[in-house]
């Protein structure tokens, strides 16, 4: 049970090794380990793995095409006139129980601190697709704009709709601060394709493709998510029932 071993040997090195020479005879050694079999898996999951990194490929593992799915574009004359002046005067807004709300434009999105990263996106209809994503790290913004500690999730709001349904997805704060949780404004080196998202979408990258919102027009950080939608956290959440956390 590699997973279970991480927490245990973390634990060793506070361990009183009095005169108990052998490991395996020391009583804190062993009710440790006993603890460790009463933890599911689920429960380890939850408590170890949250922040480990989503596997990363090489250039040579692109896929030829990346795929677009759900929504290919935001309808409506504003998202129109945005795509026609190269989102010149675009901007997306973080606000909700923050200090100090920010409307940042693409500009300044893009004079931020970047990370790039090769991920595989997967769908839950059964297809996956290799991308090279690069955009701010969320947590850079979250830091700038100052999340008070009564909020528990960010809310990503899209400009794209299903009939009258705006998309909207939702994260806790492991995921919004998670290293490879970025605010994408380009695909494979490109400026991000309108099909794909464009200006700015996020990337979840240990859950499923539902959960990487596009066309991203403001992002809310909320205390539960209640007001949201139907309550479920994101629209297929409400509509058809998909898993809220979908890890992968
Ligand atoms: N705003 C918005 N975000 C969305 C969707 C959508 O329809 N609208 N579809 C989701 C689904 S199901 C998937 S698989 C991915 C698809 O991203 P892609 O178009 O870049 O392949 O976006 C996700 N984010
Ligand atoms: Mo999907």
């Amino acid at each position: 049970m590699t997973i279970g071993r991480r927490p245990l040997l973390a634990g060793l090195a506070a361990l009183p090794l009095t005169a108990c020479d052998r490991l395996d005879g020391s009583p804190a050694f062993r009710s440790l380990l006993r603890t460790g079999e009463r933890l599911t898996h689920d429960t380890q999951r939850l408590l170890v793995d949250r922040s480990a990194l989503a596997r990363e490929f090489g250039a040579g593992d692109l896929s030829t095409v990346f795929r677009a799915n759900g929504n290919v574009t935001a309808a409506g004359p504003a998202y129109a006139a945005h795509v026609a002046s190269g989102f010149r005067d675009w901007r997306v807004r973080i606000d909700g129980l923050v200090t100090r709300p920010l409307s940042v434009s693409l500009d300044e999105m893009r004079r931020l601190p970047r990370r790039t990263q090769i991920t595989r996106h997967d769908c839950v209809e059964g297809w996956s697709a290799i991308g090279q994503w690069t955009g701010v790290p969320l947590r850079i913004l979250l830091d700038m704009v100052g999340v008070q500690s009564a909020a528990r999730y960010i809310v990503f709001h899209c400009a794209d709709r299903f009939g009258a349904t705006p998309y909207y997805e939702s994260v806790d704060m492991i995921d919004a601060r998670h290293p490879q949780t970025i605010l994408a404004y380009a695909l494979n080196g490109a400026a991000l394709p309108v099909a794909n998202g464009a200006p700015l979408r996020v990337r979840i990258e240990r859950q499923l493709g539902y959960k990487s919102a596009k066309y991203i027009e403001r992002i809310e950080a909320v205390a539960d998510l209640g007001q949201i939608g139907r309550g479920k956290g994101g629209y297929w959440e409400d509509v058809a029932d998909y898993a809220w956390y979908a890890g992968i």
